[in-house]
């Protein structure tokens, strides 16, 4: 962790609901809730400017209260993302996306010869690492004429929606992650990919996951890295996960963001899932992103 910057400007996270209630009630911004339960605008920061320790923590729990936070008409660099994101932790190196002059940032630039890789499923980023991607956080550059926009589903909201008995069965049980899309890269590089396998074993999470901070229960399995419930039968668990991965597509779950370029969206990988709608092709449509390492799920 880049410790440093943190000791500079004394940032504190919050760790509980009461800190969380803090930082909010004594928020130098704006906070326009746009979704029930997901989605909220911040108006009124500019992420141009130095951040003091309280709109740190009242942008840090703006995103964990309402699970994806966003803030129009920020003009700023490449590099001052990566600092952005390197006060909410140590930043994520993408092991499988293609890297600009900045490692930590990543560059998601989609056009008539790039099509979308993957960011048109339902998940929650790199739940196939052992500590999965904490925040993410998306800035637009260029947006294709129409469409292009993101939806994120709330997973508390969705396994709340599930039956009582359902949640009775599903509270002890573990379900096995892999990279899975992300292994067409390989096709042709066998051992490249047995590295990865080694560098990436196949991590056990659980299926419904307490949210450090606030307390509340996450449906936590996605269709694009979770490959079998532990415990189950093959066919159990592929009938079971049929249900659990399409929870995210209840449209009550959701909010869709219209980005424009200079809009930035910081999202709780915890709590949501997310699906960038790949309507625009061969338009292009560029984005640059940092993600924070988070912490075993429990
Ligand atoms: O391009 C997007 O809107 C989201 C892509 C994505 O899945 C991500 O940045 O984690
Ligand atoms: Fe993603």
């Amino acid at each position: 962790m880049d410790v440093q910057h943190k000791v500079d400007i004394n940032i504190k996270s919050p760790t509980n609901m009461e800190e969380l209630t803090a930082a909010l009630a004594s928020a130098p911004f704006e906070i326009e809730v746009v979704g029930r339960g997901i989605g909220a605008e911040i108006r009124g920061l500019d992420l141009s400017e130095p951040l003091t320790p309280e709109a740190f923590a009242a942008l840090e729990a703006t995103v964990i209260a309402y699970k994806v936070a966003y803030i129009r008409d920020q003009d700023i660099t490449s590099a001052r993302h990566v600092e952005i994101g390197r006060m909410f932790g140590e930043l994520e190196v993408h092991p499988f996306r293609p890297q600009g002059e900045l490692p930590e940032l990543l560059v998601l630039d989609n056009h008539k010869d790039n099509p979308v890789l993957s960011t048109d499923v339902w998940h929650s980023d790199t739940t196939f690492r052992l500590r999965p991607t904490k925040y993410s956080i998306l800035r637009c550059l260029r947006t294709p004429p129409a469409g292009g926009d993101t939806l994120w589903a709330d997973m508390t909201a969705a396994y709340e929606g599930l039956s009582a008995p359902l949640k009775r069965f599903l509270c002890d049980l573990r379900a096995v992650h892999d990279f899975k899309n992300f292994r067409v890269l390989y096709r042709d590089r066998k051992d490249d990919l047995r590295k990865m396998e080694e560098l990436y074993p196949n991590p056990s999470h659980p299926i419904v996951r307490t949210h450090p901070v606030t307390g509340s229960k996450v449906l936590y399995v996605n269709s694009q890295f979770t490959l079998q419930i532990e415990g189950l039968r093959d066919e159990e668990s592929q009938a079971l996960l049929q249900v659990l991965t399409q929870q995210p597509r209840v449209p009550e779950y959701q909010f869709r963001l219209h980005w424009q370029p200079g809009t930035i969206t910081f999202w709780d990988n915890t709590s949501t899932q997310h699906y960038a709608a790949n309507d625009y092709y061969p338009e292009r449509r560029t984005m640059e992103r940092v993600a924070v390492e988070g912490d075993e799920p429990y």
